[in-house]
């Protein structure tokens, strides 16, 4: 039965975690997966979650089946994050949340929807994207292409190029968009460029689909999930996905939503009662811990205000990891300008090195990023960081 199966080729990320834990280099160090570690190296477990998990021990509740759109609660909050409590898709009722596993299960309940939607319609990643956006979007019966995006010669958005592609998609395409901290280059579109792409979205009628798995990485919570307003603001109908992984530090639990912006209150429950059936046939609905945690958080003001504040740690941590990063490449001899580091924001650097450049960093010194040269600089902390960038300065 099967003798048939050809061997998947690995996840190219996940892929390089599992090398990782085989490499009995003493100095190894993982870059290559988007995870947060703290200055000690460990996965933070955050005391906002902590706290929410004491709260929920102390009264504790049986465990039924959730709802297929999930923790009613959970959903409320989710949608008040992402679009504003008191903002007009919210107080109408025409935006629908579902809770969902993680950013992917987002991802794949809205890609599932927009098929049976749009069968017809292409969809459009950014030229380079996460790798699972295409994965995700092929699975759910989609032909991918590609945006123009990064300018590896200029180290920049190619701006003009990602106009272009978006003024020829025709209409109906369905367009990926990374809200903020874009995964992998670490460059994001500013306010006034995100205006000019969502004057093409709207004339040439393309179906907007924002990831935000990073709010809170670039510049904060509000700021980073600005562009939704934009979107709203210019009266379009949309798809955004929500990941609280990095966020709150709950890769494991799988904790993200899916929400969607429609025209009026009677379109979005007909829209919620057909993401259902997609999570039904998928999962039948989804697991209680995660979310239940994330909602208590959202909802109490201090255990909020405790989140925000260690999300805002998390994010400047990053940031001075990043001028450590580009201090220890100038003290090791590097001549070449390395202010991208500085400059890119979120979890990654786009370092520009080689495949054969990223393979030696392996090899020679245990210090693991993908093959396309993208380092997670959220995982560099003070007892690593010049040893990564002597291996770097090394091999460039
Ligand atoms: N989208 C992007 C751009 C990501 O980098 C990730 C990373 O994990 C995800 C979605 C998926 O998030 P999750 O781990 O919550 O499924
Ligand atoms: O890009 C990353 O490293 C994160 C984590 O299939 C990740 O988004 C990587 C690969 C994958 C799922 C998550």
């Amino acid at each position: 039965l099967f003798s048939a199966v050809a061997l998947a080729p690995r996840d190219p990320i996940l892929g390089l975690s599992e090398q990782f834990a085989a490499d009995t280099n003493p100095n190894k160090v993982n870059l290559g997966v988007g995870v947060y570690f703290d200055e000690n190296g460990k996965l933070p477990l955050l005391d906002a979650v902590r706290k929410a998990e004491a709260a929920l021990q102390a009264n504790p509740k049986p465990r039924g089946y959730l709802p297929i759109d999930g923790l009613g609660s959970y959903d409320q909050n989710v949608k008040e994050l992402v679009f504003g409590k008191t903002s007009e898709p919210v107080t109408s009722g025409r935006v629908v949340t579902v809770q969902a596993l993680g950013g992917t299960g987002g991802l794949k309940v809205g890609a599932d929807f927009l098929k049976q939607l749009l069968p017809d319609s292409k969809v459009l990643i950014s030229n380079p994207s996460w790798e699972n956006h295409r994965a995700i979007f092929t699975q759910a019966g989609f032909e991918v292409g590609t945006y123009t995006y990064y300018d590896a010669a200029r180290r920049a958005i190619d701006f003009e190029g990602l106009k272009a592609d978006l003024e020829r998609a025709e209409q109906g395409t369905i367009v990926i968009l990374h809200a903020c901290c874009h995964n992998p280059t670490g460059y994001d579109l500013t306010p006034a460029q995100w205006d000019e792409i969502i004057a093409i979205v709207k004339a040439r009628q393309l179906t907007p689909f924002l990831d935000m798995a990073y709010q809170g990485f670039s510049q904060g919570l509000a700021e980073d999930g600005a562009v939704v307003g934009k979107f709203v603001a210019a009266g379009l109908t949309f798809l955004v996905s929500t990941s609280f992984s990095k966020s709150f530090s709950l890769y494991g639990e799988r904790v993200g939503a899916l929400s969607v912006l429609t025209q009026d209150k009677q379109e979005a429950a007909r829209v919620l009662s057909q993401l259902k059936v997609k999570v039904r046939t998928n999962y039948s609905n989804p697991p209680t811990h995660g979310a239940a945690v994330v909602s208590h958080v959202l909802a109490d003001a201090e255990l909020r205000a405790l989140w925000e504040e260690e999300l805002g740690e998390m994010r400047t941590r990053i940031k001075a990891m990043r001028q450590k990063l580009v201090d220890g490449l100038k003290a090791a001899g590097v001549s070449q300008d390395v202010s991208y580091i500085t400059t890119q924001v979120g979890m990654f650097s786009y370092s520009g090195l080689t495949k054969e450049e990223m393979v030696r960093l392996r090899e020679e010194f245990g210090v693991y990023g993908t093959d396309s040269g993208r380092i997670c600089v959220a995982a560099l902390n003070s007892n690593n960081v010049d040893y990564v960038a002597q291996a770097i300065a090394k091999v460039m």
